[in-house]
C-alpha cells in the first residue's frame, strides 16, 4: 500500500480533537471510511477520547520535544485500496522555519512528497489568530509583513505558503487526476446562523480573503472546502450543551457541514474531508 493523505494546520487548528472523533467514527465503521489497520500509537487517541468522553476538548501537548505524529490505515470497503492518513506533529518552530526560511524538515517534506492529497485545517476563531505565537512572534516574521496591526496576517501568510508546498509537493493521482486538498474550518459550531448559511468557503474569503483567492487560482490542485465540528458544540464555554454531550454518550455528535450548493446541512460523518481526499 503506497497512498497516503496528509493532514495539516497551524498549532490550536483543531487537529488533536478531531483525531479522537475520527479515530471512534472509523472503529466504529458506518461513514464512508473506515480503520483498515490499529493505529500505532493507539495511547495518543485514548488520551484524547478520555477528555472528549469527559466533556473537555484535549489540551494543547505540554512536551514539545516529544513529538507525536499520528498515523491510521484506513478504506472503503473491506479488502478495498487503504491509504495512510498522517498527521504530522509539528511544532511552531518548524512552522516558523518552513514559513520565514522556506526550510521544510526533510521528514516532512518526503511524508508531502508521498501523499497524493491533503486536508488543511483552519480553525474559527483561533485565538493564536490575535495572541501572538511562536510562529507569528518572531521580529524577523513581523518585520516582513510590516504592519503588526493586521493581526490576521500572519495566519494568512502562513496558509498561503503551506498551499504553495502542497501545490508544488503533492503527487499526482493515480487516476491522473490533480491532488485532492480538503480544506477543513474547524469549531465550526461556533459560527453564527448566517455565516453557517453562507458556507465555509464565503467565511475564508470574509477572514482569510488572501487564502480564498489562492484556493480560487489553484491549477494544480482540486480543492474542496468543508466546515467541521468535531465534538457538535462548544464544550468550553456552552454547559448546556456540554451537559446534554455528556448525557447522550460520547460518541456521534460531531459533524461536516458541506460546501457547494448545500450549505446549511449537517452531515454527521465527520470522515467525509478525508473520504474526498482520498477520491471517493
Ligand atoms: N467549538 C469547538 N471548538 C473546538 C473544536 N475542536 C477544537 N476546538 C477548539 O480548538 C482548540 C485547539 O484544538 P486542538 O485540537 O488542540 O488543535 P491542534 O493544536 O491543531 O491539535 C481546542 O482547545 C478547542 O478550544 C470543535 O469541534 N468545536
Ligand atoms: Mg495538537
Amino acid at each position: 500500500m503506497s497512498r497516503s493523505i496528509v493532514l495539516l494546520g497551524g498549532p490550536d487548528s483543531g487537529k488533536t480533537n478531531y483525531i479522537g472523533p475520527l479515530w471512534r467514527a472509523l472503529d466504529g465503521g458506518k461513514g464512508a471510511l473506515y480503520a483498515a489497520k490499529q493505529p500505532e500509537d493507539i495511547n495518543f487517541v485514548l488520551e484524547i477520547t478520555d477528555h472528549i468522553f469527559a466533556g473537555e476538548f484535549a489540551p494543547r501537548s505540554e512536551h514539545r520535544d516529544a513529538r507525536r505524529d499520528f498515523e491510521v490505515v484506513v478504506a472503503a470497503t473491506v479488502g478495498g485500496p487503504q491509504t495512510r492518513i498522517i498527521v504530522p506533529d509539528i511544532s511552531g518552530e518548524l512552522w516558523r522555519k518552513a514559513v520565514i526560511d522556506c526550510e521544510i524538515d526533510p521528514d516532512w517534506m518526503s511524508e508531502l512528497k508521498r501523499a497524493d492529497g491533503a486536508l488543511l485545517f483552519v480553525r474559527v476563531d483561533s485565538d493564536q489568530d490575535v495572541r501572538p505565537l511562536d510562529w507569528v512572534t518572531s521580529r524577523n516574521m513581523l518585520e516582513k509583513l510590516g504592519g503588526e496591526d493586521d493581526q490576521g496576517l500572519p495566519t494568512q501568510v502562513m496558509l498561503c505558503e503551506l498551499i504553495r508546498f502542497l501545490e508544488t509537493l503533492l503527487t499526482d493521482r493515480e487516476d491522473g487526476e490533480r491532488p485532492r486538498l480538503s480544506v477543513v474550518v474547524t469549531a465550526w459550531d461556533l459560527v453564527d446562523v448566517g455565516t453557517f448559511q453562507k458556507g465555509p468557503m464565503a467565511y475564508l474569503k470574509r477572514e482569510y480573503p488572501l487564502v480564498a483567492g489562492r484556493l480560487t487560482d489553484l491549477k494544480d490542485l482540486d480543492v474542496r472546502v468543508f466546515g467541521l465540528s468535531s465534538v457538535g458544540g462548544d464544550l468550553k464555554h456552552d454547559p448546556v450543551y456540554r451537559q446534554a454531550f455528556l448525557e447522550a454518550g460520547p460518541d456521534g455528535h460531531g459533524w461536516v457541514a458541506v460546501s457547494e450548493g448545500e450549505e446549511g446541512k449537517k452531515d454527521s460523518d465527520i470522515t467525509l474531508p478525508i473520504a474526498w481526499a482520498v477520491g471517493l
